[in-house]
């Protein structure tokens, strides 16, 4: 055997776990920072509320960016819906205290109302979203 391989074989065992106790932190480090920028990532989705109360949504006439959710709550013991005008969403009735939740994706003025109440009329009105 070689002097050289014996030095290696010779080296303490506790370098090892060292090392790896090393490397798992690191892991630690690098996962928790992840985490971080997720919760970043999550907080920057901008997110707006609709409330359905007497028979009318508040705002009537809400402004967000593309990609935003809206979540509608109903306030109301009366059943409502929120229906778009174009085929694109239909929450169904909504029973006191539900919500219904929509995502944004394209800019555009999208008008909806209640199908039980068509006099109830919103618009939610979608800009670009700032880079
Ligand atoms: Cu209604």
């Amino acid at each position: 055997m070689h002097a050289k391989e014996k030095a290696n074989m010779r080296r303490p065992p506790q370098s090892l776990a060292i090392l790896v106790i090393l490397l798992l932190s690191a892991i630690g480090v690098i996962a928790s920072h992840h985490s971080v920028s997720k919760a970043d990532e999550m907080s920057s989705a901008p997110m707006s509320a609709v409330t359905i109360i007497d028979d009318s949504f508040k705002p009537a006439t809400l402004t967000i960016q593309s990609g935003a959710t809206v979540t509608w709550t109903n306030k109301d013991d009366d059943p409502h819906t929120i229906t778009s005008e174009r085929p694109l969403f239909d929450s169904q009735g909504l029973a006191q205290e539900d919500t219904y939740s929509f995502v944004f994706r394209k800019p555009g003025t999208y008008k909806y109302y209640c199908k039980v109440h068509p006099f109830m009329k919103a618009v939610v009105i979608v800009t670009e979203a700032h880079s």
